[in-house]
Parts: structure tokens; sequence; C-alpha cells
């Protein structure tokens, strides 16, 4: 009896050496101490035995009984111990890791460049002035000169809102300049920085660009002054020395009308695929005010005379950062905005 009991302790260690899981464990508590385990069967042989034997034999088996119920727990524990360290392992968080770049914001392009207008003009004198992005017939057209019916409206794509009361998304800023006119007297200097919207998509135009223009009012304003003025901002924008000319064109709003040109900014003027080979880049459009549209606010012509100019901000910004879809514009992809 001693012997089997002895033979059991072994096979137990031994086997208990080899069980490393929850369930190897509980099947070996089975295979010992359960209803047909190994030690029940042993208890029920000591019938057999005499008093003295069973007593000791008995207190042998009670021993081993306990000690195996031991073992188990303790082996237990120790398998859900490792388990646990190993899962503390798996999650541990190294906190020496660099962490992730926070992304900071930029300016947008065509802030940087209205930011950069405003300034220079400010040098000058000039104040800035908002209008509302809706506005009537009256003030984005007929105030400016364009006769009833004229075809220069066509040209202009306009955005209708509504057909009999006839409210329209602006096309230039020039109609705020009207509403500056309808509340200040001369001398009036003033740049009018805004959204404008156009009905006309492609990989040049936008149906939403932004515009910049620009007004100076006051006795004996001539065309030399809208020279040296223009000359001024674009040397200052560009690059200093920058040549400008300018090309008879037409506008309703101002007589005589200029476009303006300024000397290539990436060949300055030698010739490159940039300026077509001209060394010359169109930038503005530019004139001295028609006298019509200053009878319509009540400034008498023959006693005031003005200049007044207007330039595209995607335009501008397309030159100075070498941009070269519109489109880059409105996307707001970061890897686009981040490069200003
Ligand atoms: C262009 C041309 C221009 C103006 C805008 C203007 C405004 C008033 C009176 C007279 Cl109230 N003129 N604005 C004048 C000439 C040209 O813009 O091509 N812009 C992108």
């Amino acid at each position: 009896m001693i012997d089997i009991i002895n033979k059991i302790k072994d096979d137990f260690w031994t086997l208990l050496q080899e069980s490393n899981s929850p369930d190897k464990i509980d099947s070996l508590r089975v295979k010992y101490l359960g209803k047909k385990g190994d030690l029940t069967s042993l208890l029920k042989q000591l019938a057999s035995l005499s008093i003295e034997e069973k007593k000791s034999t008995g207190a042998l088996i009670n021993q081993l009984k306990d000690d195996i119920t031991l073992k188990l727990e303790e082996k237990f524990k120790y398998i859900e111990d490792q388990a646990f360290k190993t899962q503390l392992l798996n999650e541990k968080i190294d906190f020496t890791l660099p962490a992730n770049k926070i992304k900071k914001g930029k300016l947008h392009p065509i802030t940087l460049v209205n930011n950069e207008i405003q300034a220079i003009f400010q040098e000058l004198g000039f104040i800035i002035a908002e209008g509302p992005e809706v506005e009537n017939d009256y003030y984005n057209f007929s105030a400016l000169n364009f006769p009833a019916d004229h075809p220069a409206r066509d040209m202009h794509d306009t955005f209708y809102l509504d057909y009999h009361e006839p409210r329209l998304l602006r096309t230039h800023t020039s109609g705020t300049q009207i509403h500056v006119l309808e509340q200040f007297k001369p001398p009036v200097r003033v740049i009018m920085p805004g959204k404008v919207f156009r009905s006309d998509a492609d990989i040049s135009h936008s149906p939403v660009f932004h515009q910049v223009e620009g007004l100076y009012v006051d006795k004996n304003v001539s065309f030399s002054h809208l020279k040296a003025v223009l000359q001024y901002f674009l040397e200052s924008f560009f690059y200093k020395g920058a040549s400008i000319r300018m090309r008879p064109s037409f506008f309703p709003f101002t007589e005589p009308s200029v476009e303006v040109d300024v000397a290539c900014v990436i060949c300055k003027g030698k010739g490159c695929s940039m300026c077509k080979q001209s060394g010359w880049i169109e930038i503005l459009g530019a004139g001295l005010v028609d006298p019509n549209v200053l009878k319509n606010v009540n400034i008498d012509p023959d006693i005031y005379s003005g200049f007044a100019f207007g330039v595209g901000v995607e335009r501008l910004a397309i030159l100075k950062y070498g941009i070269n879809n519109i489109k880059l514009f409105y996307d707001n992809h970061n890897f686009f905005l981040e490069q200003f």
C-alpha cells in the first residue's frame, strides 16, 4: 500500500510539472481528487486493512490528498500569474517613443496674398472696405455704367438668385466701391478684397474666386497717379525693379482703360514657358473712373476724378508661388497648405 501511495505521489509530481494550463490542472484534480479519482479508490481499499494499518495508511493518504490539493492550487495560481505578466508585457506602452507630430495650421495662400496686398496699400494711405456678396443689378452693373442688355453683362457669367427682383452673386467687388462712394465724399482711397462669383469652371477658372479692387477719387487724380501706384504695388509684391507696361483695353466703368503687364516674374522678361516667350505677364485691369460712374454717386466729374483697378488674388498667388491648378486653393489638402 505504501508503495502504491509513493507511486501515486511520484506520478502526480511528474504530471504536475508537465501541466501548464488551467485545463490541465483541472484534469489532474479530477484524476486524483475526483469521485472516481486515484485517492478516492485508495481510501476505498482501506477497508481491507487492520485497524492499525487503517490509521497510519489513512493518515498518509489524507496527507497526500492535502498536499495534492495545495500543489494544484499553487500551480494554478502560478499559471494565472504568468499569463497576467505576459499580458502586461504585451500591453506595455513605451513612453520614450516620439509622439505623433502635431500638424500646425498655416495661413491659406489666398489669405497670405490678401494680407500682403492690404499691407502695401495701407502704406499708401488706402483703407479697406468689405461689401455684400449678394448684390442687386444696380450695384453690380447699372451704377458701374454697364448699359442695360449690354453684352458685357453676359460676359460676367452671372449667378442670378431670383427672377423678378434681380438679386445676384456679385461678379466683381466693384459694387462695394459704389457703396463706399455713396457714404464717403472724396478724397477716397479704398481697397476692397472679397469673394466674387462667376458661372465658369475649368483648370484656370473657379466659380468662386477672390478679387481685390482699388479706388482713388480726389481732385486732380490723373493717369500718372494710377501708373505710379501700380508700379509701386507690383514692385513691392513681386520684385524690386520690375518693369510694367500698359495696353489699351475696355471696361464699362473706366475710360480710358488699360491692362497692366509685369515683366515675367520667372524669367524677368527674357522669355520662358510661364510668359509664353513674351517676357510679360498680364496681371490686372485698371483705368480712370468713367465720369458716368461718378455722376451715379453724385460726385461732380468736372471737379473730381479717380482711378480704379481690379486684380485676381488667385492669379497673384499662382504667379508668386508657382501653383499650377486653381483647384488646389479650394481642396484644402494639408500637403498643399503646409508649403506656404
Ligand atoms: C479686372 C479689371 C477693374 C475696376 C476694376 C472700378 C470700380 C469703380 C469704378 C471704376 Cl467703382 N472701376 N474697378 C476698374 C478697372 C478694372 O478690374 O480685370 N479685374 C480682375
